[in-house]
């Protein structure tokens, strides 16, 4: 059984509806459960500046898949989404991200645990402080540590 943080982004047809049956769409997971979500929030384009304004959140899932098939999972939940692959940090209907898994240190060709942007993005450290604002990644930093040094650009979406 491992703990796993998932961030979720969307900025096309919907996003806040896309977010949201997401969500739901964690907590059936196949041997999984949702523990935890946090709130939706607006959030300015990282990467390219012409695509919408994204929604984003993150969720605490346990699960007893295997990473790869924990991806594999996510994966297939984008394309149930109608997700098109356009343009790398473009614009797309869902994004489903592994942010962590317990304090596993993961680079494979396919799958990089801690995600690899994580710690520089306000639109996943500030929702994942919402959700566990004790956590510490696997490298020793603290993300009270990481939040002192971003600005909170995040708009909170009232529910
Ligand atoms: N992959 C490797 N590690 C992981 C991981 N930890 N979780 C691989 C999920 N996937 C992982 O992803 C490309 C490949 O990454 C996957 O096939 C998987 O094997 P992708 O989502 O298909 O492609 P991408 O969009 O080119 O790249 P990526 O890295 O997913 O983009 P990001 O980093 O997710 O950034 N601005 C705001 N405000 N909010 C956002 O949510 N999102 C992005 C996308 C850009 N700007 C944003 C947001
Ligand atoms: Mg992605």
């Amino acid at each position: 059984m491992a703990l796993a943080y998932i961030g979720l982004g969307a900025n096309l047809d919907q996003p806040q509806q896309q977010l949201k049956q997401a969500l739901r769409e964690l907590a059936h997971l196949p041997e999984s459960s949702l523990v935890a979500q946090s709130s939706l929030y607006h959030s300015k384009p990282v990467g390219p500046q012409d695509q919408p304004d994204y929604v984003n959140a993150v969720a605490l899932i346990e699960t007893e898949l295997e990473p790869l098939a924990l991806l594999d999972a996510l994966q297939q939940l984008e394309q149930d989404h109608g997700r098109i692959r356009k343009r790398h940090w473009g614009e797309r209907t869902l994004d489903l991200d592994i942010i962590l898994i317990d304090d596993q240190i993961i680079d494979s060709e396919r799958l990089q645990v801690p995600h690899p942007f994580a710690q520089q993005r306000s639109f996943v450290l500030f929702p994942l402080s919402e959700i566990n604002p004790q956590l510490t990644f696997p490298n020793g930093m603290s993300l009270e540590q990481l939040l002192t040094e971003l600005d909170n650009d995040l708009i909170r979406i009232r529910a």
